[in-house]
């Protein structure tokens, strides 16, 4: 059975029922998430923005780290619009660098592996469509150069804490000692600022979690009544964890390859959560996975960072 299917069908069997925003993202939901970055109450990409276009230089110092042939992978390369500029700033300075983005989705790698080059002469690009440790596997397999890997816009977020130590354990093991990880996180800040975040004005972080039912749909035949859910976010600052949710707003039934789920009247199903850190919190987390947090950069605010981690 197909993946996608398999973990449809288990998060929808479960109780609570959950659905993995992993799968947000196909070519409608790619859009999506497009319109949320450039929302005014989006500020993590604004954020991260500023770090990559006023640090640069710093960036890229300490992302060589005294190397100057290695390989810059990036876990979840969405458009890559603010890893650009790093990526410029060592191909100005004659690094011997292959980029090689990471995505779960094909329309991003093919739209990756076209714009980039005209945007950075002489470029080398490998592109891996699929699981991050599937094709950071891959990666090592296909050259043996040192590391620098890039987990950019506080994508650690969508992993529970718990979940975050497992992943960056994991991580750890597939990297050697001279590589290295820039990771960023969003940083816990009035609680108002992040509820905004996910709850724009113009709806699309309501309609990017809408979709994943219209993919289930188009691509699973399944048969979601799309008016007959509502988006649901929440943050809760004791936690620090941003949750969205669908909301089933009457008693109803849905059919997915030949299995029905059963909806009471406003049961929830779990689509995403965006997790938000303190400083303090990140760095127990990378020395829990045997990481040294080595350097922290900062936007303006605080309100994101963008940390090095060495192995
Ligand atoms: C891409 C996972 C960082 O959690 O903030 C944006 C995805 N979801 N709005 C986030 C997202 C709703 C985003 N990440």
């Amino acid at each position: 059975m197909d993946t996608f299917l398999q973990d449809v069908l288990s998060g929808l069997n479960a109780t609570p029922k959950t659905l993995q925003s992993k799968y947000f993202y196909d070519e409608a939901g790619d859009i999506l998430f497009q319109k949320i970055m450039s929302s005014p109450e989006y500020y993590l990409t604004n954020c991260e923005m500023e770090i990559f276009t006023t640090q640069t230089q710093a960036l890229a110092k300490a992302i060589k780290n005294g190397f100057d042939s290695f390989d810059l992978v990036e876990l979840g390369a969405g458009d890559a619009s603010k890893s650009v500029y790093l990526i410029k700033e060592l191909s100005k300075q004659d690094v011997n660098f292959t980029y090689m983005p990471i995505d779960i989705s094909s329309h991003v790698i093919k739209l990756l592996e076209e714009n980039l080059p005209k945007q950075v002469q002489h470029l080398q690009i490998k592109g891996l469509k699929g699981e991050y440790f599937e094709m950071l596997e891959k990666a090592t397999q296909i050259s043996s150069k040192r590391k620098a890997v890039l987990f950019m816009g506080a994508n650690i977020g969508n992993m529970p804490a718990s979940e975050a130590i497992t992943f960056c354990k994991k991580l750890r093991g597939l990297l050697n000692k001279e590589d290295l990880l820039l990771i960023g996180f969003d940083l816990k800040k009035h609680p108002k600022i992040i509820r905004q975040a996910y709850h724009d004005a113009n709806g699309y972080t309501r309609d990017f979690n809408l979709n994943l039912l219209k993919r289930i749909n188009k691509e699973l035949g399944a048969n979601f009544n799309i008016d007959a859910f509502e988006h649901y976010p929440s943050y809760d600052p004791a936690t620090g964890s941003c949750k969205s949710y669908l909301i089933s707003l009457k008693k109803q039934s849905i059919i997915i390859a030949n299995t029905t789920i059963n909806f009471h009247e406003h049961e929830y199903i779990a689509m995403e959560i965006s997790q938000k850190y303190d400083l303090e919190e990140t760095e127990n987390m990378a020395r829990q996975a045997d990481f040294k947090p080595v350097k922290h950069f900062f936007d303006e605010k605080k309100w994101f960072v963008d940390s090095i981690w060495e192995c």
